[in-house]
């Protein structure tokens, strides 16, 4: 374990009511008592002051008094010291709160006096790094922390809520405990062969890989595909031709003049990107250069990376001309967008009543589509309920507490899934069980990577980069 003690700054940079220097590790009580003389009277800014010893300090308590700096008794701050000593606190280690004014100064010459006095300045992520590595909390929770504090929505909240809780981790060890009772089954079997019968059932096996194990893997697998947005955005691209009206329905939606509209075909040329949030899902809409065939060279560059951008995202926006017939160039950009997901929007309905007037051919009949007014702000709100629709499944946004596996899990999970799926036709042809050993413990294994227990620094090093210094 590592015993340096490490100190950050743990609020915003800038001025404001309050601002927090966290300490945790071995020396957190030692330097608090070195820099902190206590109040005898808190209520009086001349209060006498006294020295504590740091042995003396109680948890779970809040000290009146002042920061010292001990070279000379200069009083740089009125503070409140907060105390929570190992194991009951966030990292599992003695961790010392130092709440002063927030001021940029003020801050600095407190943590730097922390410094001077055995502390080192922490990494980003290395409070909660600590909090894993002492075994407070899993991978699955420290992720979930990033996910609490970048949260843009109340549903991105509840479900990172959900993560930090613990569902996530529990539901994994579930599934690696099944396999690891089958695991220890055949590892017996491998060393006893004459009693092979009697220790591994292989029907009983498969039964419980692929109503279990393989079920519970798949059932998480797709929480990612239909859920994941929630967590991570849902990227929304507009597109169609050039005046169809993308860029008056990014406005709609985003209730603002962002993007700027005329008349004349081929106003955007360079893409706009917004965040916003729709029916509880956090989406950046990008709106887009019209695309069609053109000469132009700044058009062709818009062109090219509309077409980029449609390549990365969630779902997009193919916006139609309700008063025209579709065109060669619809069909074109059809061909060029067909395997995203896509919904079909009929703007300037306002100008045409006439239903056939469109004339789609038969392979868009299965595209969610929906009729708007840009103009006349009309169906936007439905244009909303089939964005959120299409992009997370419904029974989610009704769950409280779904768990949504992150990317990171995701892939462990199909790595996990393909294991045992090979574990399973293993035992359906009766191979040796030394090969279906293999198979099981990299299920496993990967199931292991998302909860943590097995982790190398690299991987770590990547999530907790993530991690603003001081958390
Ligand atoms: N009648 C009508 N005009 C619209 C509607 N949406 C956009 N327009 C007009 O169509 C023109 C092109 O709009 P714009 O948003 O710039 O289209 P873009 O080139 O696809 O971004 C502008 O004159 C808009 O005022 C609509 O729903 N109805
Ligand atoms: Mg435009």
């Amino acid at each position: 374990m590592n015993n340096t003690t490490i100190a950050a700054v743990a609020t915003p940079i800038g001025r404001g009511g309050i601002g927090i220097i966290k300490v945790s590790g071995e020396k957190a009580l030692r330097i608090a008592a070195t820099i902190f003389k206590r109040s005898h009277f808190a209520s009086d800014h001349n209060a006498d002051t006294c020295d504590l010893s740091f042995a003396r300090f109680k948890s779970y308590r809040l000290y009146h008094g002042y920061v010292v700096d001990p070279r000379n008794g200069r009083r740089l701050d009125e503070v409140l010291l907060a105390i929570m000593k190992a194991p009951r606190s966030y990292t599992g280690e003695d961790v010392v709160e130092i709440q002063a004014h927030s001021g940029p100064v003020v801050l600095s010459s407190i943590l730097e006096l922390v410094l001077k006095n055995g502390a080192r300045l922490a990494e980003p992520g290395e409070f909660t790094k600590r909090a894993y590595i002492n075994g407070r909390i899993d991978l699955t929770q420290a992720e979930a922390v990033v996910d609490i504090i970048n949260a843009r929505t109340n549903k991105a909240l509840e479900i990172a809520f959900t993560q930090l809780k613990g569902d996530m981790r529990m539901s994994v060890e579930t599934i690696r405990d099944l396999l690891s009772d089958i695991f220890a089954g055949i590892n017996a079997a491998i060393d006893f062969p004459d009693d092979v019968t009697e220790i591994v059932d292989s029907n009983t096996a498969i039964k419980t890989l692929q109503n279990k194990v393989l079920a519970r893997l798949k059932g998480l697998i797709e929480q990612y595909e239909n859920a994941h947005v929630l967590r991570d955005g849902l990227k929304l691209v507009v597109v169609g031709r050039p005046n169809v009206g993308k860029s008056s329905l990014m406005n709609c939606l985003l209730q603002k003049e962002r993007a700027i509209v005329t008349s004349m075909p081929g106003t955007t040329r360079d893409f706009i990107e917004e965040p916003l949030s729709i029916r509880g899902i956090p989406v950046i809409i990008t709106d887009t250069a019209g695309l069609h065939e053109t000469d132009d060279p700044v058009e062709v560059i818009g062109i090219k990376k509309t077409y980029e951008h449609t390549d990365l995202s969630d779902l997009v926006l193919f916006v139609l001309d309700a008063s025209c017939r579709t065109t060669e160039e619809d069909y074109k950009i059809y061909e060029r967008i067909s395997d995203r997901r896509l919904i079909i929007v009929i703007n300037k309905s306002d100008l045409s009543d006439d239903e056939h007037k469109l004339d789609m051919p038969d392979s868009w009949i299965n595209i969610p589509k929906v009729k708007t007014s840009a103009l006349y702000n009309q169906g936007l709100d439905a244009l909303k309920d089939l964005i959120a629709k299409t992009a997370v499944s419904e029974q989610i946004l009704e769950t409280e507490h779904a768990i949504v596996p992150n990317l990171r899990h995701k892939i462990a999970l199909d790595r996990s899934f393909q294991a045992a799926s090979s574990a399973v036709e293993g035992m359906r042809k009766q191979i040796h069980f030394e090969l279906i050993a293999i198979d099981i413990k990299e299920a496993i294994d990967s199931l292991g990577e998302i909860t943590g227990v097995i982790a190398n620094e690299d991987m770590l090093d990547r999530i907790f980069s993530r991690f603003c210094i001081g958390k």
